[in-house]
């Protein structure tokens, strides 16, 4: 049988999630808004344009069209300061082991990201080569948990979207999977993610031979 797969990046395969809670912190505490760890969490896997929605929320702030861009921007030039940073001692644990697995399986892989830096993670952390596919923010109209992402990841695999697996730490991208017909892994634990299919602390605990590969 031929299977794709199709993996996000901030909290599956590096720990990027971090860096926007600082660069978020830091303007937030401009508005006078102070976001907490629990916030971040409601931000995983959620565009740029829609977080800054849910940080002005807190503090009922409005910005005017201008002021918004521009703090988008200086949110994002603070974020990369952290990036060029990275290296491949950043990618979580199991992702290099994940990785020998999927080319020694010979399996089709794609990005499915919300991220628009997600090609200049991947090349900090050294990934960048190995992908068939990148989708991410720049590529799609409607982010997740619309499956637009991971069904466009699918389509360039060449694998229909039921024999795909998704693997996401987001509850919005984990309904994203779910929405398009993959299967969904969880990164993460049931309570955190309760629609995922499967639950793994890390990549390198998936057990390929879910995937009954040789069989059909
Ligand atoms: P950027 P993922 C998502 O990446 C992050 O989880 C989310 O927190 C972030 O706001 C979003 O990317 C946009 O990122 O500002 O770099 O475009 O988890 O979908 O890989
Ligand atoms: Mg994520």
């Amino acid at each position: 049988m031929k299977v794709g797969l199709i993996l996000d990046l901030d909290g599956v395969i590096c720990d990027t999630a971090h860096y926007h809670y600082l660069a978020w912190k830091e303007l937030a505490k401009s508005y006078g808004i102070e976001l907490t760890e629990a916030h971040n969490e409601e931000l995983k896997g959620v565009s740029r344009v829609d977080s800054l929605k849910y940080i002005l929320s807190l503090g009922d702030v409005t910005l005017t069209d201008e002021q918004f861009q521009r703090d988008l921007t200086s949110k994002n030039e603070h974020y990369l300061q952290f990036v060029m940073e990275m290296g491949p001692q950043h990618l979580l644990p199991g992702v290099p082991y994940f990785f020998e697995q999927v080319n020694h399986f010979n399996l089709p892989i794609a990005l499915g990201s919300a991220s628009k830096n997600a090609q200049l993670v991947l090349e900090r952390v050294g990934l960048d080569k190995k992908f068939t596919a990148i989708v991410d923010a720049n590529t799609v109209v409607n982010g997740k948990p619309d499956p637009e992402t991971f069904l466009k990841g699918a389509e360039m695999l060449k694998i229909a979207p039921e024999f795909c697996w998704v693997f996401e730490d987001s509850a919005a991208g984990i309904a994203a999977a779910i929405n398009g017909g993959m299967k969904a892994v969880g990164i993460g634990t049931p309570e955190q993610l309760p629609a995922a299919n499967y639950h793994y602390s890390n990549l390198g605990e998936f057990d390929f031979n879910l995937l009954k590969l040789g069989r059909n």
